[in-house]
């Protein structure tokens, strides 16, 4: 199950940022509220969607690219995922660098568990040591991990779900568990540019068959399912919106009519167009790509682009 990380599961902060974000002015449910089982299960829908381009463009760049990583960064690393493991791109990068060991990084243990016992089955030689962690906050890594020079992975574009402010704390707490003379690889959407258009990003977040707006919209099933609401879910229609201000895809759910409803323990009215916004997902041109990993400790070393411009493929180093 494809589960981005930056995710807290807890019901009790679920109902407190239900309360809090729906009586803000402008109603708000963060996005890591998505992944619950459901939304894990869409999530990982979306990921093989003909629009959504970022997972099969990013695995295009690992597959294309794995000889110049490999060369770069040299063998007997230990990698460091910041996140539980890609079954497609995880593999692809453990077979071009020939780790001494790989560490791969979660919130949840569960989730943890199932894919480390996955990997280990597809690389018998290879000593794996999960770790549950918080990863937005410096970790110790296990002994042997540290011993080793270290390469950070991050792929999936999963910062692109932090503004970016928060973007350069997470970079810094990489660079803090990392230690200094170690490597990050890092995928991130790119913005639209010459041969990448606001409509192929819109595309991507509203797609024809209607998964991502069913993502979208589990948040109020969720609501109703596990903080007894009664979101009239049929009243919401799902959007995708290119901010070009503000360099990224924002998702929201619209009123389509005058409503009121009890989440979390309260009551709540909207009038018909008012909206809650419940994701965004930024999305930077290589420059600020390279700007971020400057003012979060990193220095750019490589990149990588596919032909069309949509996604880069990042190699930092300390
Ligand atoms: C997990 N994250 C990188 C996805 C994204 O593209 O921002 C989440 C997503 N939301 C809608 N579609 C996919």
């Amino acid at each position: 199950m494809a589960r981005p990380l930056l995710v807290q599961d807890e019901v009790s902060d679920f109902a407190a940022a239900v309360r809090a974000g729906l009586a803000q002015p402008q109603k708000v449910i963060p996005a890591r509220f998505f992944y619950d089982r459901l939304g894990s299960e869409l999530f990982e829908a979306i990921t093989d969607l003909p629009e959504y381009y970022p997972t099969r463009t990013e695995v295009g760049l690992l597959a294309g690219h794995a000889a110049d990583i490999a060369a770069a960064v040299g063998p007997g690393r230990a990698v460091i995922e910041f996140g539980s493991g890609s079954s497609v791109k995880t593999p692809l990068l453990l077979r071009a660098i020939a780790p001494a060991t790989y560490v791969p990084v979660d919130i949840s243990a569960e989730f943890l568990a199932l894919s480390a016992a996955a990997l280990s089955a597809d690389f018998p030689g290879l000593p794996v040591l999960p770790v549950a962690a918080d990863f937005t906050r410096p970790f110790q890594l296990p002994a042997r991990a540290a011993a080793a020079a270290r390469l950070g992975f991050f792929p999936g574009s999963t910062l692109g779900n932090l503004a970016p402010g928060a973007a350069v704390d997470l970079l810094r707490s990489f660079a803090a568990t990392l230690g200094s003379e170690s490597w990050l690889l890092i995928g991130l959407d790119l913005a639209p540019g010459a041969s990448k258009s606001a409509a192929t990003l819109e595309a991507a977040y509203d797609d024809a068959q209607g998964v991502t707006a069913a993502f979208n919209l589990n948040l109020l099933h969720r609501i109703n399912r596990e903080l007894d609401g009664d979101m009239p879910v049929d009243a919401f229609a799902h959007r995708a919106v290119w901010n070009a201000g503000l360099g990224r895809i924002e998702m929201h759910l619209v009123a389509t009519r005058d409503l009121a409803f009890e989440a979390a323990g309260e009551r709540f009215a909207m009038t018909a167009g008012a909206h809650i916004h419940t994701e965004n997902s930024y999305k930077w041109t290589a420059d600020e790509a390279r700007l971020l990993a400057r003012a979060s400790g990193w220095t750019p070393d490589q990149l990588w682009t596919d032909a069309d411009g949509l996604f880069s493929l990042h190699l930092w180093r300390r």
